[in-house]
């Protein structure tokens, strides 16, 4: 980063910490990864220098299909991003078995807003999973665009088992007519029944989405079932367990594939970001290598192991175990005496271990206190961590909910949450060259 130390200090000195907070703490927020030096140089490369509003392609009307021999840009001087939006798009496709795919979206809010827009007209009835259940604020948060513009029902997870309750979903479903039925989580630790959902959907004449921004890195590797085969439409984010650059995507059916390009651009957005699409089209390559599977299945070993060692600590978890990548702590009411979600987020910041407090479902204290912390395994399963520094980190987290108050006892903690980081490098060329 010599050119931004000589430019700019200031930003210079907040990068250099966020470099060694990532390097010394223990990363176990469930949404976020470590990419490749790969990702990481597409990301800040001269691409960011481009417009090339429009798409590499454009709709042939002899085949009603896309021909990539055809400019579909606004801009001249596109040839080359062309061909890095084409491999993005083919690899896409390739991985998720999707009949069509757009890369454009910025994030994965501006994925959910432009299938949104793509499918149904605001008004409609959207059933999809409750904010304090697992799901997320684009899925109808009242604050949310998804909110102000829908009409919004929810379903919850079930109060015995903490899981979907398809029954229930069937019913709400029965009950409201929704046009569009979403599934998809932020913070649910079992496995999504698709094939279900489709009933449902069919049942009711709705569109099927689903955002897999979570586990789009386990559904690549094949440890989660795929929703495209049942799903008319799919969002994803790139930076999760996917481990690409920060970003959404779109993947849909055909019949959709037009009116999918039409809502991003020019629908919600203007000129892609082709340096994150060039880092996006790197992902792909990486996520089809066979080291990808290896990766995915190691998250998900890692997680199951951190979820056993946390019971065998005593702690609680939300439906008692993970399927996926993260498991949710539920630190229990103000009444048992123990830290909320946020007391405890606090008090694992000061030991170096980043987490994000959570609400559990039926919590009863306000989301911004919460009664849970969730945990994730995708950034220290990159790093190298396997089934023993699980054991290692869940006994952490016990210590730190010991001492919750105990500031001394925190630091402690930090020192020996330093010394595991130290035994798995992360970016140590990066952290060498700027000490
Ligand atoms: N998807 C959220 C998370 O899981 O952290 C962020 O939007």
């Amino acid at each position: 980063m010599k050119f931004i130390k000589q430019a700019d200090p200031e930003v210079y000195a907040s990068m250099q910490n966020e470099l060694m907070r990532q390097s010394n703490n223990l990363e176990l927020i469930a949404s976020e990864n470590m990419v490749s030096r790969a990702v990481m140089e597409a990301a800040g490369s001269v691409l960011t220098n481009k417009y090339a509003e429009g798409y590499p392609y454009r709709w042939s009307k002899k085949t009603g299909k896309i021909n990539y021999k055809l400019y579909g840009r606004y801009y001249g001087g596109c040839e080359y991003v062309d061909k890095v939006e084409e491999l993005a798009i083919e690899r896409a496709k390739k991985i998720f078995g999707a009949e069509h795919v757009n890369v454009q979206p910025h994030s994965g809010s501006q994925a959910n807003m432009a299938a949104f827009f793509s499918v149904i007209k605001p008004g409609d009835t959207i059933l999809s999973l409750e904010l304090s259940h697992g799901g997320h604020l684009t899925h109808g948060h009242p604050l949310s665009f998804s909110g102000e513009l829908f009409n919004i029902v929810h379903y919850q997870v079930s109060k015995e088992t903490e899981m979907f309750d398809y029954d229930q979903i069937r019913e709400l479903a029965l009950e409201h007519k929704p046009k569009l039925i979403l599934t998809g989580a932020s913070a649910y630790p079992r496995t999504i029944d698709f094939k279900k959902f489709r009933e449902i959907a069919d049942e009711v004449d709705a569109i099927f989405m689903v955002d897999m921004a979570h586990i789009a890195g386990l559904v690549a590797a094949g440890l989660h079932p795929n929703p495209i085969p049942y799903a008319d439409i799919v969002t994803t984010t790139t930076h999760k367990t996917l481990r690409g650059p920060r970003g959404g995507m779109i993947l849909c059916k055909e019949k959709y594939a037009k009116d999918v390009d039409r809502e991003v651009f020019p629908g919600i957005q203007g000129g892609p970001l082709m340096h994150i699409i060039a880092a996006k089209a790197i992902c792909f390559k990486e996520a089809l290598d066979d080291s990808f599977k290896e990766y995915q299945q190691q998250v998900v070993n890692n997680a199951a192991a951190l979820a056993n060692a946390l019971k065998e600590n005593g702690f609680k978890l939300v439906s008692d175990g993970t399927d996926n990548h993260l498991m949710l702590i539920d630190l229990g009411p103000e009444s048992e005496g123990g830290p909320s979600g946020k007391k405890m987020e606090g008090a694992l910041d000061k030991a170096g271990i980043t987490a994000n407090k959570n609400t559990v479902p039926f919590d009863t204290r306000k989301p911004f206190v919460a009664s849970g912390i969730r945990i994730g395994t995708p950034a220290v399963t990159t790093r190298g961590m396997k089934e023993n520094e699980m054991k290692i980190i869940a006994g952490f987290i016990k210590e730190v909910k010991d001492n919750f108050n105990n500031d001394e006892k925190l630091a402690e903690i930090k020192v020996k949450v330093k010394e595991l980081c130290s035994k798995f490098p992360l970016y140590a060329d990066l952290v060498k060259n700027n000490r």
